[in-house]
């Protein structure tokens, strides 16, 4: 259970008004979920780097996996201010919660839906839905992160089928996923999908250990080592590097609503605690510099809502650029990230403990502010579509 009451989650520009009721259902309803399944075990997860039991069918139960695919595919068809508002209440949870979901609907689910074939539309959406089985998400390389453009992992064409050598590296649920997205370069150079299945020959997902972050989700390699990959395994609607890119769009899209999330268990954690915490004979709360601290923690949180919730119509339209979706994943990452280190000194040394959230947000978001695109890269995107001038390279 969280430490605060769930009535003083804060909404302090009256944002509901702009909920429909069937928002704030989905909210209420991952929000016990969040409460009932992942407050009791997370800490135990995150402290002893173990996954959640059960977890991605978990998720498809209450409809968080590829919320904004059609209905006739397993998805819900919901809006994206629905999926940003569950991709909020899961790290209200836990970073490794929304990651899954995060990286099952929209790198796994969306580049199915987009551009693959009926057939594989049908194979793998309704089972990828329930949760039945678990996608990765192949783009990083173990030389090539924040410019995948130069991957080396590399397919080329036998005839009956395509063979696939390489490796990726930082993959999300690598070590439990039944299929992968696989993002290589054919003999010319250019970029396409393909589905690997777990059981092909060849294929192999070691695990990534002593990690400090994100320590309830499993991350790990993708080895190829000439994988027989059959040909109606190949996405056929997309090529080049747009296609990987554009999967990002909308996983970016939903960090920049889910770590609104962690700022908020984080603010709420803070304010509880100084209410009832006292030092000088005072509640802790009470010192001009505590309130500070939580005035500007309510003022960013609200902002970044503000910013999702535009976001939100934008994509609703599908009139959000790139750039507009960066400018969110960067400021509201560094926004819970700010807020989590902050309020984890308001807790003096019960800041540092398991017994609260704040201290594992905090590792948490240091790889949520490294992933989907650094700090620095979504920047450098911003000065990109301002100036017209590529300063990446
Ligand atoms: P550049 O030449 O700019 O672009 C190549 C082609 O792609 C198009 N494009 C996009 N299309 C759709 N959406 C976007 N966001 C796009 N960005 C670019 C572009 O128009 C072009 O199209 P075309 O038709 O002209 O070929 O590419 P570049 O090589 O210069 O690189 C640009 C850069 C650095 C911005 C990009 O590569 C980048 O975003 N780098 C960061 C890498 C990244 O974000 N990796 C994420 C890996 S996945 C992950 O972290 C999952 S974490 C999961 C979890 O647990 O939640
Ligand atoms: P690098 O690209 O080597 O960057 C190192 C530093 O250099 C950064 O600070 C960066 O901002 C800076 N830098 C790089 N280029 C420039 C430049 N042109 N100008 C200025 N500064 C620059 N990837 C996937 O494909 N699938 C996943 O499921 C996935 N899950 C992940 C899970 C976790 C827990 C983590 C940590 C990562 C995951 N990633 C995944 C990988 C992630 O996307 C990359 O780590 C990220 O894109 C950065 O790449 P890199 O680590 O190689 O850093």
């Amino acid at each position: 259970m969280s430490y605060y009451p769930l009535n003083s989650i804060p909404d302090y520009y009256s944002l509901d008004h702009l909920l429909t009721d069937e928002h704030k259902l989905i909210r209420q309803s991952v929000r016990d979920w969040v409460e009932s399944f992942v407050m009791p075990q997370i800490d135990e997860a995150a402290q002893h780097h173990k996954d959640i039991p059960n977890l991605m069918k978990e998720l498809g139960s209450i409809g968080a996996l590829g919320p904004y695919i059609p209905e006739e595919y397993g998805g819900a068809g919901l809006d994206q201010i629905s999926y940003g508002i569950i991709m909020q209440e899961l790290e209200r949870g836990d970073s490794a919660v929304r990651s899954a979901a995060s990286v099952q609907s929209s790198l796994v689910m969306f580049p199915i839906y987009e551009y693959g074939s009926e057939e594989q539309k049908r194979k793998y959406l309704p089972q990828l839905a329930t949760g039945d089985i678990i996608g990765a998400f192949g783009l990083t390389e173990p030389n090539h992160g924040s410019d995948p453009g130069s991957m080396e992992t590399h397919f080329e064409d036998k005839g009956d089928h395509y063979l696939l050598n390489g490796a990726k590296m930082w993959i999300t649920n690598a070590p439990l996923c039944d299929i992968a997205v696989v993002w290589a370069k054919n003999e010319n150079g250019v970029v396409h999908g393909l589905i690997v299945e777990r059981g092909m020959e060849g294929f192999t997902t070691p695990e990534t250990h002593n990690k400090w972050s994100l320590r309830a989700s499993k991350t790990g390699e993708l080895v190829f080592d000439n994988v027989k990959v059959p040909k109606e395994n190949l996405l056929p609607n997309i090529s080049g590097l747009k296609g990987p890119l554009s999967c990002l769009n909308s996983a970016r899209y939903g960090i920049s609503w889910g770590v609104i999330g962690a700022a908020i268990d984080c603010y709420c954690t803070a304010l509880q605690y100084t209410k009832e915490r006292k030092q000088f004979g005072k509640p802790i709360a009470s010192f001009q510099l505590q309130q500070k601290k939580l005035a500007e923690f309510l003022t960013e949180i609200t902002k970044a809502q503000l910013l999702c919730w535009q976001l939100g119509n934008l994509k609703n339209t599908h009139t959000a650029s790139p750039a507009q979706i960066s400018m969110a994943k960067r400021n509201n990452v560094k926004m819970a990230i700010d807020i989590a280190r902050e309020s984890r000194q308001m807790l003096g040394g019960m800041g540092i403990m398991g017994d609260f959230s704040i201290m594992r947000h905090a590792a948490n978001l240091e790889s949520v502010i490294t992933y989907e695109g650094t700090h620095d890269i979504h920047l450098l995107i911003t000065g990109l579509d301002i100036t017209g001038i590529n300063a990446f390279s």
